[in-house]
């Protein structure tokens, strides 16, 4: 602390000194009557020097802060896609680093070469047109070249995931992950908003789930006065209310009597079958769990503000933003035992991460990502119970050894497809 007081100081202390210099020079010029704009030779030459040391500096800066935080090693990216991402990306540094060296060093070596001379005079030069076309071609050419070379990445990228891909959602809220399965039906189930409550906490869109969100509605629920319970006490007369009590009172009235149309329109349009779809979705609150090979189709949903997915590893990011589904898929390439090996790290984990500035928690919203193989995915799907509360896999005693069998052979056809690339 006392040494940032002092280094402060000083830098205050030497600006001031900087400035009375200055003074000490105007002054001294307006006494032997030299005009402002007649520069010495002397002074040209010292600028002129100056930028060429500039440059030097600012090129020592700029390759140390490269060498010293450049190059974050993520490893190999772990998806097909994250590949091609990685490959635009050094070639955009590539481009981007020759450009900054070749403009800067034309610009400060021009103001360090021609330097005002004595009795040198300017030479006119209006106009060029080649050179005009030149600059104005080769930037767009190469413009156009990383647009379209990004663009028809970005396409692959977000195109609609086909039906063989695994459907899984991504639900965040204030501070944390939550995935949600699709099932054997590989359709998740629906879900509405209005159906939020510490009963449902995803909104989850079932029978059941809308009757018990109309009846907290009308009658309540614990720590919460029903539509019922308000009225009662607005209509009986022996209770006798402050007007401000009353007003608040009417207004919540007003507020839960509108939410109470909207879920009975709910249910009165709802299909039961719909039932189905969420019933046999799987909730997995602790982490998201992949298999290796397997083509995924995360849809991303918020419930209270703007959040970022960020799986750095699969090169994979997404905003997740209240009201709306967004989306993305990708495959990934390695197990998390293939990372560790590749990295030679032990403790190596894959993991999805807010990168969005959401609240005080932001930098806890964190979710443990594994991609596991065949036999210890097959065994991670039978530890799950699906919504309804039965197995993930759910096979009659007789057929069970078979399906499995069944499960574990596609699986390792899918996981054997990433070998072979
Ligand atoms: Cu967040």
């Amino acid at each position: 602390m006392g040494s940032k007081l002092i280094i402060l100081l000083v830098i205050i202390l030497g600006v001031l000194a900087i400035a009375q210099l200055v003074r000490v020079n105007e002054l001294t010029a307006k006494q032997t009557g030299k005009r402002e704009e007649e520069i010495p030779h002397r002074d040209n030459i010292f600028n002129s020097r100056m930028m060429l040391l500039f440059m030097i500096l600012l090129y020592v800066g700029f390759i140390w802060l490269m060498i010293k935080y450049g190059f974050v090693d993520l490893g190999p990216a772990a998806t097909a896609h994250g590949q091609d991402i990685d490959w635009l990306l050094n070639l955009n540094f590539v481009i981007i680093v020759a450009i900054f060296f070749l403009t800067n060093t034309l610009l400060f070596v021009f103001a360090w070469k021609y330097v005002k001379k004595p009795g040198a005079k300017a030479f006119y030069y209006p106009h060029n047109n080649k050179l005009e076309m030149i600059w104005t071609v080769i930037p767009a050419a190469v413009l156009a070249v990383i647009i379209i070379l990004g663009l028809r990445t970005w396409n692959d990228i977000t195109t609609t995931a086909d039906d063989e891909s695994v459907k899984i959602e991504v639900f965040s809220y204030q501070f944390g992950w939550t995935a949600r399965y699709s099932g054997m039906d590989n359709e998740l189930g629906r879900f509405d908003y209005k159906l939020t409550t510490p009963q449902n906490p995803y909104a989850i869109m079932t029978r059941a789930n809308i009757d018990s969100a109309l009846n907290r509605m009308m009658v309540g629920s614990p720590g919460q006065e029903g539509i019922e319970m308000i009225e009662n006490k607005l209509n009986d007369p022996s209770i006798v209310l402050p007007r401000d009590e009353r007003n608040a009172l009417r207004q919540e009235l007003g507020r839960k009597e509108r939410m109470a149309r909207h879920l009975q329109a709910m249910s009165a349009t709802y299909n039961d079958s719909l039932d189905d779809l969420a019933n046999n979705d799987i909730i997995v609150e602790d982490s998201l769990v992949l298999l290796k090979g397997q083509h995924y189709a995360l849809s991303f949903r918020s419930k209270d503000v703007i959040h970022s997915a960020y799986f750095p590893h699969f090169r994979v990011q997404m905003n997740t933003v209240p009201g709306m589904t967004t989306h993305f898929k990708f495959q990934p390439l390695y197990s998390t035992d293939d990372m560790k090996e590749k990295l030679n790290n032990e403790d190596f984990e894959y993991i999805l991460m807010c990168n969005k500035i959401c609240g005080g928690s932001h930098y806890k919203m964190k979710m443990e990502v594994q991609v596991l193989e065949p036999e210890e995915y097959l065994n991670w799907q039978k530890a799950h119970k699906t919504y309804d509360g039965s197995d993930w896999l759910n096979f009659s005693e007789s057929e069970r050894a078979e399906k499995e069998a069944e499960l574990l052979k596609k699986y390792q056809t899918i996981a054997a497809r990433v070998e072979e690339k």
